[in-house]
């Protein structure tokens, strides 16, 4: 273990999406991981609850992935993808369709899950373009979305602290109503019965902007860091007949729900819904190393490819698109999860979590828990004038009795690694209810 840093050595990572004096006053810092645990750099086990940030699905370091990353690293540290090629990235782009929903045959690779976003909807502008199409230009995301934080994820993103600071971000951008009604679905397990009508808003916007100017509509199956909003039944399924009826592209922003969350490869197998582009990150590598990959159906890769054959058929593309060492970690993400059954065993545990997370019920201040695959949920009710702090106060604690979860707003997210074993999950929710029972 390292020796405990000092308050002056944190000062210059000005980190992420963190209250950087507050954590810099009280830093938790972690030094290790192994399987479901990180070892912090005062001697503690901490459950990791929250699988990293939502991607280290098979849990932490696994050896194969580990000495895949090595190897490559060793063997071809780099080489790019324009107009060059090697082959552990034809080898990942191939795998990685192989597990892909029906017609999902083509993948972009990108660094990241923003960078995914980037890509896809810049794929819808440019697929309505090639098609002859190029009124097609506005991009439709939904109140509470998450995609990514740079300008385009950004603007079709719906969480106002994630805009409110940057401009006025991309034009021709609209937003479709969010889907969470604690009024009518408070305490659901699953998909909540209430809300598909939800979906026409969409109908709405196209009566109002005209579906000759709609490109694309992008949504998180499960809206994840808005705190969880599970889509009520039926309501993924009228978006997409909605779209297809207008010729609108239905993006899947699957950077969470990929490699296994819900049970399924894909959210799109679990809803039984065929968007038109899936976008993905975190899980794809186990996220032992950054990678994205945006999963297009044929008819967008057909429509690039109907030009001059030695023109370049898509111009966007990054220096580290298919980076080796990247694909190397894919492919021994890919074999781990297939050889212990990841991409699907949140479906055998799912209904043991799911009693699990309702037994919080009557816990002080939870005024909801919600559940689907190996997702779970707890909203509180916020103390009045202090958004958040009901959420984090009970993060910081868990963290001190040795459990990892992540809070956003005053909801507490759990995802676990999905190697995660039932008397774990029992560990899990004995530490977070003593937290529960005992925070104010
Ligand atoms: N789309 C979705 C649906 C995401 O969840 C991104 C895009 C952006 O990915 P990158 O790799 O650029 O961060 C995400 C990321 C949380 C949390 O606790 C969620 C994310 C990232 C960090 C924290 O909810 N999601």
């Amino acid at each position: 273990m390292s020796a405990r840093l000092t308050t002056n050595d944190l000062e210059a990572f000005w980190m992420p999406f963190t209250a950087n004096r507050q954590y810099k006053k009280a830093p938790r810092l972690i030094v290790g991981a192994e399987r479901m645990h990180y070892a912090t750099d005062d001697g503690r086990r901490v459950l990791d609850g929250t699988s990293g940030l939502w991607c280290v699905n098979a849990g932490h370091c696994r050896p194969k992935i580990v000495e895949a990353i090595r190897k490559q690293a060793a063997e071809l540290d780099f080489a790019g993808s324009f107009q060059m090629g090697h082959p552990k990235a034809f080898e990942a782009a191939s795998k990685l369709v192989n597990i892909a929903p029906p017609g999902f045959d083509h993948v972009f690779f990108t660094n990241s899950g923003s960078e995914s976003v980037e890509t896809a909807l810049k794929m819808a502008l440019a697929y309505h373009r090639a098609k002859g199409n190029a009124s097609k230009v506005r991009l439709i995301g939904r109140e509470r979305g998450y995609h990514g934080v740079n300008f385009g994820g950004t603007s079709v993103g719906g969480i106002a602290n994630n805009r409110k600071w940057f401009g006025t971000l991309l034009g021709g951008v609209d937003h479709l109503r969010h889907t969470h009604d604690l009024a009518r679905n408070a305490f659901s397990r699953g998909e909540p019965e209430h809300g598909a009508e939800l979906a026409n808003d969409l109908e709405r916007l196209v009566a109002l902007h005209d579906a000759s100017t709609i490109a694309a509509v992008i949504v998180e199956p499960v809206a994840c860091s808005a705190g969880v909003l599970i889509p009520p039944k039926g309501y993924l399924k009228r978006l997409a007949a909605i779209c297809a009826k207008n010729d609108i592209l239905l993006i899947f922003d699957e950077v969470i729900t990929a490699f296994g969350r819900l049970g399924t490869p894909f959210g799109a197998d679990y809803f039984d819904v065929s968007p038109d582009i899936i976008t993905t990150a975190k899980g794809i590598t186990n996220g032992a190393i950054p990678m994205g990959a945006v999963f297009v159906k044929t008819k967008i890769y057909d429509a690039f490819m109907a030009g001059p054959e030695e023109v370049i058929d898509l111009f966007h593309g990054y220096t580290y698109s298919g980076h080796p060492v990247a694909c190397a970690a894919a492919i021994a993400a890919l074999e781990t999860y297939k050889e212990e059954g990841l991409l699907t065993r949140a479906a055998e545990l799912a209904p043991y979590w799911e009693d699990a997370v309702h037994a919080l019920k009557g816990l002080p201040h939870i005024i909801d828990l919600r559940n689907i695959g190996l997702i779970g949920a707890i909203e509180f009710d916020p103390i009045p004038g202090e958004p958040g702090k009901r959420a984090h106060a009970r993060f910081v604690e868990a963290f001190n009795r040795g459990l990892l979860v992540r809070a956003t707003g005053d909801i507490i997210a759990l995802s676990p690694p999905l190697i995660i074993e039932k008397n774990q999950i029992d560990q899990l929710f004995d530490i977070l209810s003593g937290v529960l029972k005992t925070a104010h």
